[in-house]
């Protein structure tokens, strides 16, 4: 972007005035950032026009990304580096006496996800921008985005997060692009006088779908996308009077996201967020297309709609809803549309994540839909019970035992079915998805999840990227898989002594934030044993907590550790999720007990950094020594923190699970540390008991007392649940079957990093060769295999 330093302060400073009749030093640091964010949305507004036009002009095929969560981070520090103008505004900012840094810091982070899934919607948006994919998002504008967490006394407390309070400068609000979406009341069907079917509505509760757009910014090249965000407001009727009850319950559908992200109770305002979104998504797409085409002939040539997991699975009915009685097509050309137009990715193989709504509920929160599902149960069934029989039929079909189930909706309205990682692609054939996989195997396929190095290094991690620009070049940046090089000249001594260089000041200048934020002082010479993500049963914190506690027995038997440690914690628990906030407690007692323990002498410490989030990941992952993915082999659909943290040089301690694997295969076994039981192994193992593990190892048996003996204070009836749970009910996730195997690799850590020359090896090889977890290469593959969508610029 061609924009001079000069020109840049002046914009600001007129800016400053128009938006607050401010000068610059009078102004807070919130107005110095929206000041800023203005600004720069202006360098892109034209490209976001003309990106718009271009689509259209060309009848580029339009790809609509569904996904009830985003998580987009920080929009400004990304917008600058994808517009090139970052040290422009740096300089620029410097010059009228800001920093740069410290107004990144005002900008709320949109907490619109829970986790993974969401970031990943984000990371796609991201890729397909900058590769020129012509790829939206649909999602919902939730006023309040996943909670605030605090602790208290070593409890999780939530509190709302009100990322909207100053206003979102990155939006824009188009009322004139709202869609009205129907709930409830009845449905039927008249005949008109040419005998075309047309649905009336009687009584239904009418809400109205207000779109706030955002423009995605591509790495430069002049593409800016749209994420569309809808948000429910009641009908503007000057006729008509709205109580402040029926405002609030319009509201309300678009005021909270759910903070759970794999064990939705199937409730009413979660079933109405996902029709609402759903609906009005569906009913723009068709709308803006009709503006610019006489038919539908061509729609599913010129449309995708992509199912990001269950939640949007409604759209298949939609899709049939609005095409039929909007649009006059037979059942039969409407099908084919859909089916062409649709495509489900699997985020999940947890069963109690498999979405399914009481029929009851469903038909009468949305009647139309569920007549609509019913009629593609009931063709379904006609056309495969013949084949396949009646009972596997029964097993797949959308509606059964008076549920609707979303994901068997999802495949069968759809072209294309898709894991997140090798092994959970196979795991959704074999077993959760495997009557359907029978019935369509054409369409399952594989897409391995990615992440966008410009976040989680050009952004993140400038330290390493100046490294990597002044040994490699900066071919990388728009090809991820020029990293590879980076093997080679780290053979080179004193490039391995400049990478230990840039992790130790990443290591410092964590250190600072944790000082300043969190008033512990941690050393950087210790190793930084750093576990972030959703505090779930699977994914095993506990096993780590356990290594902990056996750590701290050793030192209090007086021997020392072989290095010291930084055991680093970033997770929020779904507030229902009682076991995982019960963990929560755990770790913050045992980080309050440990850090001020004189005979411990700064030879452990536990950080455990509340509210975790997409901006403290971009903190805390440059300054990882060792990355724990440490889920039960078949449970991590993928993971995409082990990719981040694999491309910022940490090195993996894994179970054989998600994308571990494929990591695994890309580093080799002298890179990556793993243990424990394979999927194979889980699945055949014969009768497991976890109390045999407790009576016969000595080991487990001392840090298990630990929770019940008054070793650990503070934590009396947590530290019995979590026993009981391990011992009495059977260890649900194998942690003490995994115990000795994961401690001996714990061990083979301190063994590696005490070999400084080994080590530097190991992380240049886990830079170089992470270039392949790009999501860029993720989307390119969706565009080509599942969207059939124009890849413009081919990258190495
Ligand atoms: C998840 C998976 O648990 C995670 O392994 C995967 O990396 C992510 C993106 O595909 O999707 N599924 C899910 O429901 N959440 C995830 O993070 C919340």
């Amino acid at each position: 972007m061609a924009i001079t330093e000069a020109q840049f302060m002046d914009d600001y400073k007129t800016r400053m005035l128009e938006m607050y009749s401010s000068s610059i030093t009078e102004a807070s640091k919130s107005q110095q950032y929206r000041v800023l964010a203005s600004v720069v949305r202006d360098y892109y507004a034209k490209h976001w026009q003309e990106t718009k036009t271009r689509y259209q002009k060309e009848d580029d095929k339009q790809v609509y990304y569904f996904s009830i969560e985003f998580l987009p981070g920080r929009f400004l520090p990304q917008n600058m580096l994808n517009l090139g103008i970052q040290d422009i505004v740096a300089n620029g900012l410097n010059k009228l006496g800001i920093d740069l840094n410290h107004i990144i810091e005002q900008e709320p982070d949109p907490g619109l996800g829970n986790g993974g899934l969401g970031r990943l919607a984000s990371e796609f948006l991201d890729s397909a921008a900058s590769e020129g994919i012509a790829m939206h998002g649909n999602g919902i504008r939730y006023q309040y985005g996943l909670f605030k967490q605090e602790f208290i006394n070593g409890y999780q407390v939530e509190l709302p997060d009100d990322w909207l309070r100053n206003g979102n400068i990155w939006e824009v609000r188009r009322e004139n692009r709202a869609c009205v979406v129907h709930f409830g009341g009845h449905v039927w069907l008249k005949e008109d006088s040419f005998g075309k079917n047309h649905a009336i509505y009687e009584n239904a509760e009418d809400v109205i779908a207000v779109p706030y757009d955002i423009g995605i910014v591509g790495y430069h090249n002049e593409v800016v996308n749209n994420l569309r965000l809808w948000s429910a407001e009641l009908p503007y009727n000057e006729h008509q009077r709205y109580t402040l009850a029926e405002k609030q319950k319009v509201n309300e559908i678009t005021q909270i996201l759910y903070p759970d992200d794999s064990n939705y109770e199937g409730r009413l305002l979660r079933l109405k967020q996902e029709y609402f979104f759903v609906s009005a998504g569906v009913q723009s797409i068709v709308r803006s297309y009709r503006r610019h085409h006489r038919n539908l002939d061509d729609f599913g040539e010129k449309i995708s709609i992509h199912i990001n997991d269950t939640h949007p699975a409604m759209a298949v009915a939609e899709l049939m809803r609005v095409l039929m009685d909007n649009e006059s097509l037979s059942w039969e050309k409407a099908w084919n549309i859909t089916e062409q137009v649709m495509s489900y990715t699997n985020h999940t193989l947890l069963s109690e994540a498999l979405e399914t709504w009481p029929e009851d509920m469903f038909a009468q929160t949305v009647p139309r839909i569920y007549q609509i599902v019913q009629e593609i149960d009931r063709r379904f069934r006609l056309k495969m019970v013949p084949l396949y029989g009646a009972e596997l039929v029964q097993s797949v079909a959308p509606i059964a035992d008076g549920y609707v189930r979303m994901a068997y909706l999802a495949v069968i309205g759809s072209h294309s079915v898709n894991g997140v990682a090798k092994i959970h692609s196979q795991l959704l054939q074999d077993s959760v998805l495997n009557g359907l996989y029978r019935m369509y195997p054409e369409r399952f396929n594989n897409k391995t999840n990615g992440i966008t190095f410009r976040r989680w290094l050009e952004v993140a991690n400038p330290n390493l990227t100046n490294l990597l620009d002044n040994q490699i070049g900066q071919k990388w940046h728009k090809s991820p898989h020029f990293l590879r090089s980076f093997e080679v000249v780290a053979k080179d001594k004193d490039v391995l002594k400049k990478l230990a260089a840039v992790k130790h000041r990443n290591k410092v200048a964590f250190a600072n934030y944790v000082q300043e934020h969190l008033h512990e002082r941690i050393n950087p010479k210790a190793i930084f044993d750093v576990q972030i993500k959703r505090l779930h049963a699977y994914k095993r914190q506990l096993l780590h907590v356990m290594y902990i506690i056996d750590e701290y027995l050793q030192i209090k038997s007086g021997q020392p550790l072989p290095n010291p440690r930084v055991h680093i914690f970033g997770a929020k628990a779904a507030p229902s999720y009682r076991y995982a906030k019960q963990i929560i407690k755990l770790i913050n007692a045992l980080a309050e007990q440990i850090n001020h323990d004189p005979d411990v002498k700064n030879q452990l410490k536990i950080i455990f950094v509340p509210n975790y989030g997409v901006s403290l990941a971009e903190k805390i992952i440059p300054a990882a020594d060792v990355s724990e993915q440490i889920s039960l082999a078949g449970k991590e659909a993928s993971g995409t923190s082990n990719m981040k943290l694999m491309a910022n040089g940490a090195i993996t301690l894994a179970t054989m699970d998600g994308a571990n694997i494929e990591m695994f295969d890309a580093v080799g076994s002298e890179n990556m540390v793993t243990f424990g039981l394979t999927v194979d192994d889980v699945e055949n193992y014969q009768n497991y008991h976890s109390a045999d593990f407790y009576s016969k190892d000595q080991r487990i048996q001392r840090i298990l007392n630990a929770l019940v003996d008054g070793t650990i204070k503070d934590i009396e009836s947590e530290g019995r649940d979590i026993f009981n749970s391990l011992v009495q009910y059977n260890d649900q996730y194998f942690l003490l079957a995994d115990y000795e195997s994961y401690a001996q690799a714990q061990e083979k850590i301190d063994m590696l990093y005490q070999k400084p020359d080994c080590w530097g090896k190991m992380m240049a090889y886990n830079v170089a060769n992470s270039g392949r977890f790009s999501s860029d290469y993720t989307v390119i593959r969706y565009a080509e295999d599942i969207w059939h969508a124009k890849v413009p610029a081919s990258i190495e």
